[in-house]
């Protein structure tokens, strides 16, 4: 799958007030705004064009705007987001997805989808039921997947400690591979997928992003970046540290098509 554009919304003023279990402490503004620019000078490395979105100092947590749509195969699906918090954020980032894609699609009430909770893999989705993505939600999306052709697993995340969304704790790494922490090695759901399996002491590191043949990986996981390098895939390391403390990883910072 080749991607030629992502979008993306820079932290806000309101950034440090935006959900977290992580317990990491305070996320510092200056440097996550740091860290977002070499994060969107990785994917122009990349060859994508970068759409920035405004700040919103409305909604603490938009910076984490792939949670607002699920974009693939020329298919667009707005979400609504699990968290009431950040319901508000689909309505803002909707002209920027409308100007690439008329009439997209939406998960419609009593389904909720957070798009961390959506794993595109080839020609096959996996999609996350966890506490922000429910069964309905992640049946409709399986549903408007199949009209493109897609097949979907839906993968039962919720219970798994510390987890928040599937892609917290796997990423496709192209073909057959995908990276799977502890909890998903042995699961059904990914029998006949070859696993790159990521050690416990790195779990963060599993939310890796597969762009155009390079993967970003966040710093600090030298195991992990050593096994996808071992691949034959380039790595662009990435600092996420301020991200990190609000439970957000790479996926999360773009929408990427
Ligand atoms: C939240 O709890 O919604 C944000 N603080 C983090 C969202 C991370 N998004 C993602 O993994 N796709």
């Amino acid at each position: 799958m080749k991607f030629t554009r992502a979008i993306v919304r820079p932290p806000s003023a309101t950034f440090t007030d935006g959900l977290t279990t992580a317990g990491l402490g305070p996320p510092d503004l200056p440097r996550a705004l740091a860290q977002h620019a070499a994060y969107v000078a990785a994917l122009e490395a990349c060859g994508l064009a970068v759409m920035a979105l405004p700040p919103d100092d409305g909604f603490p947590d938009s910076t984490f705007v792939e949670d607002t749509a699920v974009l693939a195969r020329g298919l667009a699906v707005l979400c609504r987001p699990g968290a009431p918090s950040r319901a508000g954020e689909v309505e803002a980032v909707r002209p920027a997805i409308d100007a690439f894609f008329p009439s997209p699609a939406a998960i419609e009430a009593p389904g909720t989808v957070d798009g961390g909770d959506v794993c595109e893999a080839g020609d096959h989705v996996f999609i996350g039921v966890s506490e922000r993505t429910n069964g309905e939600g992640a049946r409709q999306l399986a549903a408007l997947l199949a009209t493109r052709g897609l097949g979907s697993t839906l993968v039962d995340v919720r219970g798994i400690p510390g987890l928040l969304h599937l892609k917290s704790g796997i990423a496709w790494l192209g073909g057959r591979t995908l990276a799977l922490t502890e909890p998903f090695v042995s699961r059904p759901e990914f029998a006949g997928w070859s696993p790159l399996r990521v050690p416990p002491e790195e779990s963060y590191a599993a939310n890796a992003v597969l762009v155009n043949g390079r993967v970003l990986v966040a710093t600090g996981f030298p195991r992990f970046e050593a096994a996808v390098a071992a691949l034959g895939l380039p790595t662009l390391p990435l600092d996420m540290s301020e991200f990190r403390k609000l439970d957000g990883g790479l996926s999360c910072l773009s929408l990427r098509f």
